[in-house]
């Protein structure tokens, strides 16, 4: 997968995804990542991005000129335009794994108040958020994109990954689970883990699973 990436910060970038999986990924020509200064697509003296709203208002705009110059440079005629704000749809692991399926993906890192609306309506063909709260910018919102989506990727992940990740996705938050030592400063593991039989444990961890989802997250039941 090729992704391209539009930020006024991209040193940001330099750091997470230069570790572990995703710089195995990277490594491995799996995922090609390309980072890019949208002040770059800025012709003007000042290489300017931004500029106030019409009508008033506070704060200032990220102007289309140079977005739409460096996304018309950027993307092939497979890419998917993702833009990232707290105005997007809520990003979720379905729309990681539809993302997983494209050949290019072009994302763009939101500042200020907002795009001009002109991005979103002529340029984007999406525009996602990562969760209900404010950040300084997208940078990390596009990070975490890149994450989800790259160890999604067929070989990035082990073989038997695949396995993994349906019993991860069966809808309900996980199990507690519990490694050796048996009883540590008196905390003890749960007798029915040690009992060597399987049927009591699976129906243990069933109702685990569906209790602790009904305590955190009953909005997944
Ligand atoms: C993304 N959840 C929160 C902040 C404006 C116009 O784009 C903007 C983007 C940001 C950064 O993204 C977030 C975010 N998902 O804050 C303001």
């Amino acid at each position: 997968m090729k992704i391209d990436v539009l930020t006024l910060f991209p040193a940001m970038f330099a750091g997470p995804l230069d570790e572990s999986i995703i710089k195995r990924a990277r490594e491995a020509g799996l995922l090609d990542l390309s980072i890019h200064q949208l002040r770059d697509y800025a012709h003007d003296r000042h290489r300017t991005v931004d500029d106030r709203p019409f009508g008033g208002g506070p704060g200032m705009l990220l102007k289309p000129e140079p977005i739409f110059e460096a996304v018309e440079s950027l993307a092939s005629d497979q890419a998917r335009v993702v833009l990232l704000s707290p105005s997007g749809r809520t990003f979720d692991q379905a729309t990681a794994q539809e993302l997983a399926k494209v050949e290019h993906l072009v994302l763009v890192s939101g500042h200020y108040e907002g795009f001009d609306e002109r991005v979103r309506e002529n340029l984007a063909d999406d525009e996602l958020s990562i969760g209900d709260y404010v950040l300084t910018n997208g940078a990390l919102p596009v990070m975490v994109v890149i994450d989800a989506v790259t160890r999604l990727l067929p070989g990035v992940l082990g073989d038997d990954s695949s396995a993994v990740e349906e019993s991860f996705s069966h809808g309900l938050l996980e199990y507690p689970q519990f490694t050796r030592p048996a009883e540590f400063r008196g905390m003890k593991v749960p007798e029915v883990l040690l009992s060597g039989n399987h049927a009591a444990i699976a129906k243990w961890r069933a109702e685990q699973a569906r209790l602790r989802t009904s305590e955190r997250r009953p909005d997944l039941l």
